[in-house]
């Protein structure tokens, strides 16, 4: 009897461990296009198609190793409503020996899949995920014992570990192990960001396209001009084209942004990268072998290494230790509903309407966006971390819960108390000011507080010092502001949360009703 061997659609790397030993005479793989899978939130239709399309690809690769390939597309009748549905009846069609699938990216996922050999009547091995640079067990092991689990120790350890940007002597490369504080450049209003490469759709990716549009065009976001790389070749030309073009710049301008520029200098992997197309160590050694040509400078390569290496792995490793008591902490006690701008881009507020429509368009937003701009609001207004969450694993084309999750529950919204933050990412319109050009595109202007005109942001930070006081005035990074909002006064403080109160109880907050 054959072996079924599910692969999920951010599971399409070859050497993933439910094909490890295949054998191509006898066994099935099975893939499913799962409505469940499209609407447990609705998910972008951009991130949909891509996935689609990338499945579809991967499939047809398969195939042409001579492998038997059985996929399961959405507009099959009957089939796949759910990755149980579609494997029960996978195993009613092949009374396959056994079922071999890897680990998913969701625990909720998981939880299903635990449940799945006592449903089908047939033993499922569910293998680790080797796609990793650090395995869970390891990542255990560094957390056991510790109260806060800071980044930059791990990060140091995975330096060591796989070897990146140390000196012979098994020291940092330059004397440090990063680069951050050069890497928080505005950017000048004469440098230009080069073009990402566009990948034209093929007829299987139109054929995706228009399944898409018929069935899920009525969820948030925009498929036209759709042109993400869908197989792992183009996704290699993607990352080449950065290498070549972007990765030398990467560094310093990391946390810039710029009116109707949503790409600037970033890699733009993501997408590809977390459905497998490509591979996170080999990603780090070509950033590196770009610094040793001399073609990178340290800072960039470096913080690009960081990203992968370190934060990519770390969140990781939270997620699967902490839930699923992660996702139900709310530190802070927030509990406004998610206003209804998010799904419009219809705000006065420039950056927020800029990040909104940038993401309605591309599935995309890039890391200080998402954390300074729509994460920063969301933080400050109080926002229920559940809705927050829901609306970033909806909008991103590279959103999976294991990263997306500690991303926003803990970065950005502190909802963890600080497990992964040393202290909240709160910024007044200054911050944004000062590494965007989006406060001179806006109604509101930054550098006043209680006038009509004065930038939201302003407000609504002061606010959140105060409320949050409790919880912020203990933590040592945050004792400064604390003097220094004890030094603004009660009556301009009460002000001031007065214009933050006006300002959120005016906003709008049902969703839009679609189609
Ligand atoms: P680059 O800036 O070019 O970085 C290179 C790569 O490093 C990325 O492709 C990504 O794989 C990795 N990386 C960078 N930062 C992080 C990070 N904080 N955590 C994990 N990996 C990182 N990233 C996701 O992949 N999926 C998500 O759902 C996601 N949700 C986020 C939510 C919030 C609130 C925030 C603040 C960040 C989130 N990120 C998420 C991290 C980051 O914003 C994206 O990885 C990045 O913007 C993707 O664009 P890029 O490929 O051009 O990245
Ligand atoms: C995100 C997603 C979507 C939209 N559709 C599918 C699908 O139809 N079939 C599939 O195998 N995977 C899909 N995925 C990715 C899964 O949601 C992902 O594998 C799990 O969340 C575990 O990470
Ligand atoms: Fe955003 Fe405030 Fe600047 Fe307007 S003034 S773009 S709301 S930070």
């Amino acid at each position: 009897a054959p072996v079924l061997r599910l692969v999920l659609g951010d599971q399409l790397s070859r050497s993933i461990a439910a094909l490890g030993d295949i054998d191509p005479a006898r066994d099935v793989v099975l893939m499913i296009e799962a409505m469940e899978e499209c609407t447990y939130v609705p998910h972008h239709p951009r991130k949909i198609a891509f996935l689609f399309s990338a499945m579809r690809h991967f499939a047809e690769a398969l195939r042409a190793e001579g492998i038997t390939v059985d996929y399961r597309r959405l507009d099959e009748p009957g089939e796949g409503r759910s990755f149980r549905h579609g494997l029960e009846q996978a195993v009613a069609r092949y009374r396959p020996a056994r079922v071999v699938v890897t680990e998913p990216g969701e625990w909720r996922v998981l939880e299903d899949m635990r449940g799945w050999q006592e449903a089908v009547g047939v033993p499922v091995d569910i293998r680790l995920d080797g796609r990793f640079l650090c395995p869970l067990e390891d990542f255990r092991r560094w957390a056991g014992g510790r109260r806060t689990l800071r980044m930059e120790w791990f990060y140091r350890d995975m330096r060591r570990r796989h070897g990146l940007l140390l000196t012979p002597g098994s020291e940092p490369e330059g004397g440090r192990w990063n680069y951050d504080q050069d890497n928080r450049e505005a950017l000048p209003a004469d440098l230009e960001a080069p073009d990402p490469p566009a990948f034209a759709p093929d007829a299987l990716t139109r054929e995706v396209l228009d399944l898409v549009a018929a069935r899920f065009g009525h969820h948030f976001g925009r498929l036209q001009g759709f042109a993400m790389p869908v197989t792992a070749a183009d996704a290699e030309a993607a990352f080449d084209h950065f290498i070549r073009h972007r990765l030398p710049r990467f560094g310093t301008y990391q946390d810039a942004m710029r009116q109707g520029e949503p790409f600037l200098f970033h890699s733009l992997i993501s997408a590809p990268l977390n459905a497998g197309l490509l591979d996170p160590l080999d990603l780090c050694r070509r950033a590196e072998d770009a610094y040793h040509a001399g073609h990178a400078p340290l800072n960039a390569v470096e913080g690009f290494i960081r990203q992968i290496l370190g934060w990519r792995e770390y969140v990781r490793g939270i997620y699967w230790t902490r839930m699923p008591d992660y996702a139900q902490t709310n530190a802070l006690e927030a509990h406004r509903p998610l206003p209804r701008f998010y799904w419009t881009g219809e705000t006065g507020m420039n950056c927020l309407r800029q990040v909104v429509t940038e993401t309605h368009d591309h599935a995309h937003a890039h890391h200080i966006q998402r954390l300074m701009v729509t994460g920063n609001f969301a933080l400050l207004a109080g926002i229920d971390p559940a809705a927050v969450n829901a609306w970033y694993l909806v909008v991103y084309a590279d959103a999976y819960e294991w990263v997306q999750l500690p991303n926003t529950h803990g970065m950005a919204l502190y909802a963890d108390g600080g497990l992964l933050a040393s202290k909240p990412y709160a910024a007044s319109g200054k911050y944004i000011d000062r590494m965007s050009d989006y406060c001179r595109h806006c109604r509101y202007s930054p550098k006043k507080q209680l006038e009509d005109d004065a930038c939201p942001f302003n407000a609504l930070y002061w606010d959140f010092i105060a409320r949050t006081r409790a919880v912020t005035a203990r933590n040592r990074r945050m004792m400064m502001i604390h003097k220094t909002m004890d030094r603004m006064g009660d009556e301009k403080i009460r002000a001031l949360r007065d214009k933050a109160r006006t300002f959120l109880d005016g906003l709008e907050y049902d969703p839009p009703v679609r189609r």
